[in-house]
Order: structure tokens, then C-alpha cells, then sequence
């Protein structure tokens, strides 16, 4: 399946009404979201899938792909474009097996043997970070962007940063050959969603287009 990581949402519902935080997501797909992530990491099961079929009603009417945090089962359950799996969860080859091979599959590489391994066992593109600290809710250690740059050109698979981005701080990116950046706070957090994925979409195409 065909997707673009130029700028990648990465959702968080923490705290919010259903209704305000589909609202949020209708608003930065509004403002040029180009892949989205539903992350929950609190839900079970049967809200996972609820909250997937929810927000999948309007990431089909812009034509994004929805992808899945962790979770095969709910990815299959939703008919989503398929997963993100992090080094804790199912190995990006059982996770290939389950969705076949026209589903995305997207992974978490720190290293650049982690990239390679994730290459290796079918992965379609690889999240890189954090690039900086984040207060997202997260377990994570920083990738300096000379990592990311080695694991761009080692591993041959398109690249998606991420941690503690944002339309001021995402320069930093410039000259590594990643293919985007995936936000969760920048725009998740924003007063305005729609504007500021306008603005950090604009940001990364004039990033990407210098080398
Ligand atoms: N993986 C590495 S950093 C991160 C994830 C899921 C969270 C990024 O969130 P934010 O708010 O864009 O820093
Ligand atoms: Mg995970």
C-alpha cells in the first residue's frame, strides 16, 4: 500500500472527550496530515477497535492511511493500512505474516542493526527518535540525528523522526535524508490543530527539499 511519512500523526486521546479528540484529528487531517497513527496506550481491546473504526471514518473521507499502535489484532479487527510495532512488541516478521503483504508495516530502530533487522524481516519504513526529549508518554532514549542519518543510508527503507518535534525546533533534520517527521504533541497538543499541521507540513518540505 502506498503511504507518505512526510508528516505523520501520531495520536494521543489522553484526557479528552471521544467526541473533542475526533474533532482534533478531523482538524489536522484538514491541515495536510499525510499518515496518522492511532496510539492508545491505556485501552483494551474492544475500545481500541471502537476508538480504530472511529477515527478510520475520517481518515478514509481524506484519503490517509490509519495505522495502528502495537496492535495486530485490532489493525486486522478495523481493516486498517496496517501497524507500528516498537521493539517490545510482535517482531515485524509475525506481524508481516498476519496483515500479508499489501499492509503497512512500520517499526521502531534506535540502531542502525535494529533497522537492519527490521529491513530484513519485511518492515516498510522505520521510526527514528526521540530526536529530542519528549513528555509524550513514553519509554524511549534519544537517537541522535547522525544515527538517524547512518540508519537512512544503511538501511535503505524510508525514514520517519520522532520526539519532541515541532515547526521551530525540526530544522535540526536537515541534510539526514529522512522522509518526515511524525508529531504527537505539536499538533495533538496545539490550540489549533489544522494550522499547525499546515505550518509543520510546509516546514518539512522546505527541510526535505535541502540537502
Ligand atoms: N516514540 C519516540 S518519541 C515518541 C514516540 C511515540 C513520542 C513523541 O511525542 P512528541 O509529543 O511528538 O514528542
Ligand atoms: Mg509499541
Amino acid at each position: 500500500m502506498n503511504f507518505d511519512l512526510t508528516l505523520y500523526l501520531v495520536t494521543d486521546s489522553t484526557g479528552m472527550e471521544e467526541e473533542t479528540f475526533l474533532s482534533r484529528v478531523e482538524a489536522a487531517c484538514r491541515g495536510g496530515v499525510t499518515l496518522l497513527q492511532l496510539r492508545e496506550k491505556q485501552r483494551g481491546g474492544g475500545e481500541y477497535l471502537h476508538l480504530a473504526r472511529r477515527v478510520k471514518e475520517i481518515t478514509d473521507r481524506w484519503g490517509i492511511p490509519l495505522l495502528i499502535d502495537d496492535r495486530v489484532d485490532v489493525a486486522m479487527a478495523a481493516d486498517a493500512a496496517g501497524v507500528h510495532v516498537g521493539q517490545e512488541d510482535l517482531p515485524v516478521e509475525a506481524a508481516r505474516k498476519l496483515l500479508g503483504p499489501d499492509k503497512i508495516v512500520g517499526a521502531t530502530a534506535k540502531t542502525v542493526e535494529q533497522a537492519l533487522r527490521a529491513n530484513a524481516q519485511g518492515a516498510d519504513y522505520l521510526g527514528v527518535g526521540a530526536i529530542y526529549p519528549t513528555t509524550t508518554k513514553v519509554k524511549t532514549v534519544l537517537t541522535s540525528v547522525d544515527t538517524l542519518a547512518d540508519i537512512v543510508h544503511e538501511s535503505g527503507l524510508p525514514v520517519v523522526a520522532i520526539g519532541g518535534l515541532n515547526a521551530e525546533n525540526c530544522d535540526i533534520l536537515t541534510g539526514s535524508g529522512c522522509s518526515g517527521i511524525a508529531v504527537v504533541s505539536a499538533v495533538m497538543g496545539a490550540a489549533d490543530p489544522e494550522q499547525a499541521a499546515r505550518i509543520l507540513l510546509d516546514k518539512v518540505c522546505t527541510l526535505r527539499d535541502q540537502t
